[in-house]
């Protein structure tokens, strides 16, 4: 098995590498990839010193999987190229997720769909990733009418210019900015760019890929994306209007069941998830459960998850391992 990490200089690619030697992912020889700036950097990575090698020599040497954290201009460039050479290519970036021929996974739900023609596999956001992880086993069993979703994300999400304004500002250090504004002790209401519906391109993934990946166009979403300054998780608080009626306890009980669900719920104790218990951990943590009283057959909770984890590096190396233990590539 030759494994290819596109963009391993990057916050993600890192985490990739990390959540590979964690999980024990097996392979025979791996490449680090990356910029032409970075082309024969050495990095250290599970004792061995490894060469970062460009895109066209990650190309030539044909890996069998290659897992992309670039960006979204270099994946609508590179992504076809891999796939050219017989390299299945699963891809953190937004290019592929909505194209009907690409399947958008989170391998709890809907791994199951993947066939090896799939060529191009597509992450999906991350914001994305941890909510519909708690709202496909509750779909299955109440059916999902509607959901309205405020997000309060981490400014690893953005990179790591981000983190560095953020830290660069702690310091009262004048340095590069990532965002328009100061975000410490801020809040921007604002995540990648504006639409003409005046919604954020981050607020519509999380519409658009939800129903693609609960499989279910009648699934209604309407979401506020939120920067906060914050490391280590996104949290969301999710209100969510079934058909049918459901039992609080039973809930608990079936996100509890779930694979990747940890449910932190005992406000008696004063235990909710918060990013700061999330950092670097895989699981998805769900709680806050509570009855919608203004209006019937609706859930209220929050969702906490590390973004570069499960909302991305873990969710792309949990698909690359469901492709070879079912012989896919
Ligand atoms: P490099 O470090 O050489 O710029 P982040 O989102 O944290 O900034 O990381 C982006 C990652 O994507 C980095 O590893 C970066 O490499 C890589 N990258 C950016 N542009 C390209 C490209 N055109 N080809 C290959 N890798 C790229
Ligand atoms: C953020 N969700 O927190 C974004 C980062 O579509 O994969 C990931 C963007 C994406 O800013």
């Amino acid at each position: 098995m030759k494994l290819a990490v596109v963009g391993a200089t990057g916050l993600v690619g890192n985490q990739v590498l990390k959540v590979i030697q964690e999980r024990g992912f097996h392979f025979d020889e791996l490449m680090l990839v990356a910029s032409q700036r970075s082309v024969g950097k050495e990095v250290e990575f599970a004792g061995k010193t490894y060469t970062v090698i460009s895109m066209e020599d990650a190309i030539a040497a044909r890996p069998d999987i290659a897992i992309f954290s670039a960006g979204g201009s270099t994946s609508l460039e590179y992504a076809p190229k891999f796939a050219e050479a017989g390299t299945t290519v699963i891809d953190n970036s937004s290019a592929w997720r909505m194209n009907p021929n690409n399947k958008l996974v989170v391998p709890e739900i809907n791994a199951s769909e993947l066939t090896k023609e799939d060529k191009v596999i597509a992450n999906p956001n991350c914001s994305t990733i941890q909510m519909v992880l708690a709202l496909a086993p509750l779909h299955r069993k109440y059916t999902v009418k509607r959901v309205v979703v405020s997000t309060y994300q981490s400014v690893t999400g953005t990179g790591k210019a981000a983190v560095d304004q953020l830290m660069n500002e702690r310091q009262g250090i004048e340095g590069e900015m990532a965002y328009p504004y100061k975000i410490d002790l801020n809040v921007l209401p604002h995540i990648d760019v504006f639409f003409d519906n005046g919604y954020t391109k981050e607020e519509m993934k999380m519409v658009n890929e939800t129903k693609k990946i609960l499989g279910d166009d009648t699934v209604r979403v309407t979401a506020t994306a939120v920067r906060i300054p914050v490391m280590g998780g996104h949290a969301e608080s999710v209100n969510v209007e079934f058909e049918k009626d459901f039992d609080l306890d039973e809930v608990r009980q079936i996100l509890a069941a779930s694979e990747g669900i940890i449910v932190e719920d005992d406000i008696q104790n004063l235990k909710y998830p918060m990013p700061i218990n999330a950092h670097n951990r895989d699981e998805t943590f769900v709680g806050r459960l509570r009855r919608d009283e203004t209006q019937p057959n609706t859930l209220n909770m929050w969702i906490v998850a590390d973004n570069l984890r499960k909302g991305a590096a873990t969710n792309t190396v949990q698909i690359a391992e469901y492709l070879v233990k079912n012989e896919l590539v």
